[in-house]
């Protein structure tokens, strides 16, 4: 498709085309600094960048071609909204990036600038009309994590077609009840959107493509605990960013074929870096489109990214639904089962974080952790003393990292982070 109609296409949308072009411009420029200036990336990550060069061309014309067709496209800012719901029922799930500080200052005129970075930049991109997935969507689905969210998705819903759904915030009983009747709210108000119906056939169907897809991002997660790293930090990174914007099943097909290649470069004890190069695990607040910041900063100090412990990385893969249930039922109880084991630091008391942050530690083979947090997030800044103290009984050392979206703090961080690695080699 020619430049010209992808700008019909975005006019259509009503985006501001002006600020959009700056848009695609700054993140031309810094996908190329921290992407394209890596050696030694596998020829499966050409997906990626093609992906991420038609981020906003190819996959929205791919959206509006749905659209025409009838099917509904649900946006979603949290990974406990069920991607299996809208598969069923042919809809197109989207994750709605927020990676990025355009539109700050607008956001700040609906929410207190001691807001994280990650809720102005939703609220933002919608307020700055350039964000062509907002704008697309028929739902966009918010949810009762943290206070900032929950708040920010009133002044949000004056914007945009918002649906919320209930998070519980503790691991009871009733707790489970309350999840499995938010499922069932949200099943209807899907089936009310799609005009079609959940049956036993249409959800199996969603609960094995999204389980692949999940499938082959922990083989990718596995293969990580090679040493040298056969992947750097960066491109895992991207790839479970992509994974919740592009289709799931091709996607998942890329995803095992680029598996295949590290399986080659593994077992000829190739890497992206040296071996018994510093290894270390992320771990914190998820980093959305284009929040490559600190990936780009610790591997241009020396050392490797071999995991990410968050939700865009293994607290969205981790777990799988069990796809041994027959009827609708059974399946939106091992959908309940699956969701309320994610570890968000919204839960209290969420002890299992600690132990999962521990196993993936020994897993990946980490020499530490870097626990980030985003700035103003209550969540993540006050598990930060619980997920220390543990590592530290664990023996594996810990840096503790506050920051936003931009790029004020680049060289302090970088200063921090070099230390961090010297102590560590
Ligand atoms: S399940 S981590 S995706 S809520 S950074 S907005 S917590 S103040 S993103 Fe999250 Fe769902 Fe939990 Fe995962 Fe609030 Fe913190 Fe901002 Fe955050």
């Amino acid at each position: 498709m020619s430049e010209a109609s992808y700008r019909e296409m975005w006019e259509n949308l009503n985006l501001d085309i002006e600020a959009h072009e700056g848009l695609l411009e700054v993140l031309g420029k810094f996908y190329g600094d921290i992407y394209m200036s890596q050696e030694g990336r596998l020829k499966g990550m050409e997906y990626l960048d093609f992906v991420l060069s038609e981020v906003h061309g190819l996959r929205i014309k791919e959206l509006m071609d749905a659209k025409a067709e009838g099917r509904k496209i649900i946006g979603t800012f949290c990974v406990f909204v069920p991607e299996e719901l809208s598969l069923a029922l042919d809809a197109v799930q989207v994750g709605l990036c927020s990676g990025a500080d355009a539109g700050t200052e607008l956001a700040e005129k609906v929410v207190p600038r001691n807001t994280c970075a990650l809720i102005k930049s939703f609220l933002g991109f919608k307020m700055a009309h350039i964000c062509p997935f907002t704008e697309a969507c028929d739902m966009i689905v918010g949810e009762t994590t943290c206070d900032g969210k929950k708040k920010a998705y009133e002044a949000f819903s004056e914007m945009a077609p918002v649906y919320v759904m209930e998070i519980p915030q503790r691991k009871e009983k009733s707790d489970y009840a309350l999840f499995k009747a938010e499922l069932l709210r949200f099943k209807s108000e899907l089936e009310k959107l799609t005009g079609k119906s959940i049956t036993a056939e249409n959800l199996k169907k969603g609960i094995k493509i999204a389980n692949d897809k999940r499938r082959a991002l922990q083989r990718l997660d596995k293969l990580r605990a090679a040493d040298p790293a056969p992947i750097s930090g960066r491109d895992s990174l991207l790839i479970n960013q992509v994974s919740f914007y592009d289709d799931p099943v091709r996607f998942t097909a890329s995803i095992n074929t680029l598996c295949d290649q590290l399986e080659e470069r593994i077992a000829k004890k190739e890497g992206i870096a040296p071996a018994k190069t510093t290894r270390l695990l992320l771990s914190g607040c998820p980093m959305a489109v284009p929040n490559w910041k600190l990936p780009y900063v610790v591997e241009s100090s020396g050392a490797v990214i071999v995991g990410e412990e968050s939700c865009i990385g293994t607290r969205n893969t981790r777990d799988l639904v069990d796809e041994s249930g027959e009827t609708v039922e059974e399946m939106l109880d091992a959908i309940c089962e699956r969701y309320m084991k994610i570890d968000c630091a919204c839960f209290t008391p969420n002890n299992e974080r600690l132990e999962n942050i521990t196993s993936l530690a020994k897993e990946t083979k980490a020499d530490g952790v870097l626990h980030y947090s985003l700035m103003f997030c209550q969540p993540y800044t006050h598990e930060a003393f619980k997920v220390e103290k543990k590592l530290k009984e664990t023996g594996i050392p810990m840096l503790a990292i506050e920051t936003d979206y931009s790029m004020e703090d680049i060289e302090q961080l970088k200063t921090r982070v070099e230390a961090f690695v010297e102590m560590l080699s």
